[in-house]
């Protein structure tokens, strides 16, 4: 594998948006017992609804530890999804995995942000990180894909959206936070995104939802549906913490031009529950000290924002909740032209994150017409 030195837009690539097409999205088997209850098994079944589900549009690829390759090849049994042995530390790929970035000739590329767990030592999700750390350059080996490596400049993929034509949001809480990246600043940070991914216009929402694990990751509280439009994770109730924080997302985006000049539109989509792990749910996860704290009284950051568009379709989180038959009906609003499908949300979401979080769509070709 090529580890070039280089940069994706003197180069002529870019990063797509998530509804150009895709030539498969990746996945990684979950397993870790201080992260998933009962040892990854709910967890196993939630991510394989979710395997099968993106199968049916296109193809998916599962990387899988030694030990769970045989379980996991018997559970992921279709003819559209392929496993294969990466030894990693968790299973959230949007984030470990490759950002993609294509040219108009054909070829694409991937970019392997440094990872630090979500924060490192100040405030990370678990103390080794390696393997994880190492799955971008495992999948781009396997790809045949030239790299990027940003040794100094730690990102992760559910940190960023893009609209595919020079904009991309993200969130201060996240990429400003001191456990990321304190030896740079916000203009070069922007620095990093343009020169990487083909970015102009950066638009920069204060906070992401309230108790994210990620520090406000953008993909679990504000996307792009098309250029120019964007879904924010909406609360009407001013007593719910996440009412200033779409307060203040509302203000950015209403204010913002993006890279072509537009102003955005700004669909609204309610937050379910508040949700809450059981008693039970908890005591299923191991106890390792240096992990998240499980906790029945910890609101999860439960969102219907953290959905993946994938070719012909859109494969979002339900969660058992009221608003399911409404955060459903907004999206076949907003994607007349896909299907979507609703797959239960609630074991990914006590991991930490949903389906977003635990995807990464490699972009097809693109040839220029
Ligand atoms: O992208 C994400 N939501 C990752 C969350 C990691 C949670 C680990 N407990």
């Amino acid at each position: 594998m090529t580890t070039l030195t280089t940069t994706p837009r003197a180069d002529g690539f870019r990063m797509p948006a998530e509804w150009e097409s895709h030539s498969q999205t990746w996945m990684v088997w979950p397993e870790r017992p201080d992260n998933w209850r009962l040892g990854g098994k709910p967890a196993q079944a939630a991510f394989t609804a979710v395997a099968r589900a993106i199968a049916e549009f296109e193809p998916v690829t599962v990387g899988v530890s030694a030990g769970q390759y045989e379980n996991a090849c018997e559970r992921l049994t279709h003819a559209n999804i392929r496993v294969v042995e990466i030894t990693t530390d968790d299973a959230w790929v949007r984030d470990t995995g490759p950002t993609f970035v294509t040219n108009n000739s054909g070829e694409v590329r991937g970019v392997d942000w440094a990872f630090n767990a979500w924060g490192g030592l100040n405030g990370g999700l678990y103390a080794n990180w390696v393997r994880d750390d190492q799955v971008a350059r495992k999948i781009l080996q396997i790809e045949g894909c030239a790299r990027y490596r940003t040794d100094e400049l730690i990102l992760e993929g559910g940190s960023i959206h893009v609209d595919g034509e020079g904009t991309l949001i993200t969130t201060e809480e996240c990429l400003l936070n001191p456990n990321r990246n304190p030896h740079l600043n916000r203009e070069q940070i922007e620095q990093y995104l343009a020169d990487h991914l083909t970015i102009d216009t950066v638009i920069w929402l204060p906070d992401g939802l309230f108790n994210d694990e990620t520090d406000g990751h953008v993909d679990n509280f504000c996307c792009y549906v098309r250029p120019g439009e964007v879904l924010l994770a909406w609360t009407d109730d001013a007593n719910d913490p996440n009412y200033p924080r779409c307060q203040a997302a509302m203000r950015v985006l209403e204010s913002v031009r993006d890279a072509k000049g537009r102003q955005l539109i700004v669909h609204k989509m309610p937050i379910p529950g508040p949700l809450y792990a059981s008693d039970e749910e908890c005591a299923g996860v191991d106890l390792v000290a240096g992990t998240q704290e499980r906790d029945p009284s910890i609101r999860l950051a439960g969102s219907y924002v953290n959905f993946l568009i994938v070719n012909g379709g859109i494969i979002a989180p339900k969660f058992d909740d009221p608003k399911d038959a409404e955060a459903e009906a907004i999206l076949r609003r907003l994607f007349p032209e896909h299907r979507v499908v609703m797959v239960p949300g609630r074991e990914i979401l006590l991991g930490g994150g949903n389906i977003h979080c635990i995807t990464q769509q490699q972009p097809g070709p693109q040839i220029a017409g």
